[in-house]
């Protein structure tokens, strides 16, 4: 069976890669670059899990695939829970990192230390042509903290700031982002999903 990793984001797909493969015997991971292309499905959930639905059932739809999606995005205590699903677009240009990213040390420049809670919200979704839905979320709680720190991961990485750690997730490594992350623990828990729902 072959299951299609349904994003166009380059940083996620890197850690779905790792999070997935092998991960469930007699699947084998592809991503959209292996199958026809097909127009992007419009972002108008309310919810994570509502868009990671939409992504995944229009991957199956074009491509007659089983399909996972990844919605997710960074909540904000201070600023009710903005730009949660919008994160990827708080700037304007969708996939503006950098943008995104200043954006938000702009918003919290007055917002004290202890006021500077937030988390990570992963929507891990599955679909399949036989119409089959599963969706589950999980959060990674954090702060986010004044400078830019870290290279690696994508996103607001570099201004994430674990609970219980003293570095961002851009200055951890992969594996140990993984092991902790939102999209770590979300695909974790669909991985007896997956194990159940694609092998006969
Ligand atoms: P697809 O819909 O194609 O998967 P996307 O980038 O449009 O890609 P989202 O709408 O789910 O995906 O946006 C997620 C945004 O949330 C992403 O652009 C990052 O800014 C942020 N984000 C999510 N997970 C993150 C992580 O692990 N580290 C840093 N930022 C993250
Ligand atoms: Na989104």
């Amino acid at each position: 069976t072959r299951l299609l990793l349904a994003t166009r984001n380059a940083g996620k797909l890197a850690e779905l890669q790792r999070l997935l493969e092998s991960a469930v015997p007699g699947v084998e991971v592809v991503g959209l670059r292996d199958v026809q292309e097909y127009p992007e499905a419009p972002e108008t959930g309310a919810t994570f899990a509502d868009n990671a639905l939409l992504k995944a059932r229009e991957a199956v739809r074009y491509t007659g695939l089983p399909a996972v999606a990844d919605d997710s995005g960074l909540a904000v205590d201070a600023l009710n829970g903005m730009p949660g699903v919008l994160s990827a677009r708080w700037s304007g240009r969708h996939g503006d990192d950098d943008g995104n990213t200043a954006l938000l040390l702009g918003q919290l420049a007055d917002v004290p230390d202890e006021r500077r809670g937030a988390a990570f919200v992963c929507a891990a979704a599955l679909v399949t042509p036989d119409g089959t839905e599963r969706v589950l979320e999980r959060q990674w709680r954090g702060h986010v903290v004044r400078e830019k720190r870290g290279t690696n991961g994508f996103g607001y990485d570099p201004v994430f700031v674990p609970e219980g750690l003293e570095v961002t997730s851009a200055e951890l490594e992969p594996a140990q982002k993984d092991a902790r992350s939102h999209r770590g623990q979300a695909f974790a828990a669909l991985v007896p999903v997956l194990a159940e729902v694609l092998t006969p």
